[in-house]
């Protein structure tokens, strides 16, 4: 607090005797600066008190241009307080509270010229004519709401009724899910029912098949047994039972570099690093490697590297070789040739799958009832969708009277320079450039985030994209009373934070509009 000097006082003596004048403005008397509303604590007849009740001070004190109260509450109608308040009346127009240090700055502030009061001819009244075109204005504000609210009205009502069929269909809904539900299980136990039988018949099938294959390994063994023995007998020259090294040098089909002669690694691989193999010692370490080489031989098959290797003229002599060096080898073709045909054979048995016509009927029957059982589930999963949509909708905050319930699902668009924005109510909100590209997010409804007394004016769409190096996107959707839904502005006030005016009849609430308009006093 500043300790006031005589000096002090003196030289606020001028100052003191302009500005503690009483107003005749209106019909309570009361210091420069002072509210109608505060009139009463400023009494010249008694000591006034700070508002903050930290000092009571001779009411010549009030407006002396000395700041005697912290909360500037003693200089109202001057700058002396960095905290003072200046009323100014501004009668024919809306009174207004400033800063006291606009209080005679040279720049008029209050239409009434009230706060320049040290230069008089500074500042023009002109109340009348801002107060003239303000009533112009609310007027036609009142007017928008009147028709607007109208519109409401029908809002209102499609609202309710889209509400109640929403909540009619969820009734439906769970109706036709038990129901479903019932057909599903019926449908199960007749599935598995089948599938048992089919079971059954297809088991003799599956044994039959099972027995088919062993039999087939069999006689592939048995095959390969035999050709094994033949080519064994054939390169035991001696008939001794045994095949030794010599007798390996001899044949060219060991010759697997075609160097022209069997050389001791060869012979060291096909005998396994023995000198000599006896039959079942050569069907179980020779003949695995030489077999598939006497089948390339035949040309039956190539290993990838021989396929680009192998020309066809060294193909042709591996051939020729080959059959310079079994007497009758049309025989051992034959062998290789039946193989082939008998793979063949497998492929056509395997493609032609037929069963008899008790056993097809049983199993077309469970394949039908796997069919119906697959919708059955599918329609009880559609239900249970749609279910939750219209929860999820009917959960939804559409405004106190459902006014906002109709324009779910409604999109708007709004095209600058650069992008077009859609807005999809209760939805989502997008922005596509016009220079093409993809579609980006601005937000997924979120939720109603007006102040406190009109939380249906303010609309927040978050989560969108995130940002490049930043948050997500959100958007802020600003919702007021027009006549027509539309989207009126679409601005980016901050990087990814978009801002959004939709005008709706939604928004024209007769109720909130009255109290706005009582909230301005002293007009
Ligand atoms: C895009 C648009 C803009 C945004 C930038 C941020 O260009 O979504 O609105 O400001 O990305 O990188």
């Amino acid at each position: 607090m500043v300790c006031k000097t005589w000096i002090d006082r003196f030289s606020s003596y001028f100052v003191i005797f302009c500005s503690v004048i009483i107003f005749a403005q209106s019909d309570v008397p009361r210091p420069r600066g002072v509210s109608l509303s505060k009139a009463s604590l400023y009494l010249p007849t008694k000591d006034f008190t700070c508002f903050d009740g930290t000092a009571t001070i001779p009411f010549s004190y009030v407006n002396d241009d000395y700041c005697d109260c912290f909360d500037g509450s003693d200089e109202p109608g001057t700058s002396a307080c960095i905290n003072g308040v200046f009323h100014c009346t501004n009668a024919g127009h809306r009174p207004q509270n400033l800063p006291s240090s606009r209080v005679n700055d040279g720049v008029c502030d209050c239409c009434d010229g009230t706060d320049e009061y040290a230069n008089p001819t500074a500042c023009t009244n002109i109340c009348e004519e801002l107060g003239k075109e303000a009533r112009a204005e609310a007027q036609r504000v009142a007017e928008l709401h009147k028709a607007g609210s109208q519109l409401r009205i029908d809002l209102i009502e499609k609202g309710n009724k889209k509400r109640n069929e929403m909540a009619e269909q969820l009734t439906q809904l769970e109706k036709d899910k038990s129901e479903a539900e019932k057909i599903k299980a019926e449908k199960e136990l007749l599935k598995n029912d089948l599938e048992m039988k089919e079971n059954e018949v297809l088991k003799v099938y599956r044994e039959a098949e099972e027995l088919e294959k062993q039999k087939k390994l069999d006689q592939e063994k048995e095959t390969n047994l035999k050709e094994s023995t033949e080519h064994f007998n054939r390169f035991d020259s001696n008939n001794d039972g045994e095949l030794s090294v010599d007798e390996i040098k001899v044949v060219n089909v060991f010759d697997r570099n075609k160097d022209g002669q069997v050389d001791d690694d060869e012979v060291k691989m096909f005998l396994g690093g023995d000198e000599k193999v006896d039959k079942d010692a050569f069907l179980s370490t020779t003949w695995p490697i030489l077999k598939p080489l006497l089948m390339m031989e035949q040309g039956m098959f190539k290993p990838e590297d021989a396929k680009t290797d192998t020309t066809e003229t060294e193909a042709e002599e591996n051939h020729e070789e080959l059959d310079a060096d079994f007497e009758g080898n049309e025989e051992d073709n034959s062998d290789l040739d039946l193989q082939e045909e008998h793979e063949e054979d497998e492929t056509v048995s395997e493609q032609s799958k037929s069963y008899n016509d008790e056993t097809q009927k049983i199993v077309d029957q469970a394949s039908e009832a796997r069919t119906q059982y697959t919708d059955a589930e599918r329609t009880v999963r559609e239900i249970e969708s749609n279910i939750r949509n219209i929860k999820q909708n009917l959960e939804k905050d559409y405004g106190l009277e459902q006014e906002f319930a109709s324009l779910d699902g409604d999109c708007f668009e709004y095209e600058d320079k650069e992008y077009v924005y859609k807005l999809c109510m209760f939805q989502k909100v997008t922005q596509k450039s016009k220079n093409g590209g993809m579609e980006v997010g601005l937000g997924n409804w979120g939720e109603w985030a007006g102040p406190e007394n009109n939380k249906y004016s303010v609309m927040k769409y978050t989560n969108g994209i995130a940002c490049w190096n930043g948050p997500s996107r959100t958007t802020t959707v600003n919702v007021n009373c027009d006549l027509e839904t539309k989207i009126t502005s679409v601005t980016e006030p901050f990087r990814c934070e978009y801002k959004m005016e939709l005008s709706t009849p939604a928004a024209c609430d007769d109720s909130s509009t009255s109290q706005e308009h009582t909230s301005h006093d002293e007009l």
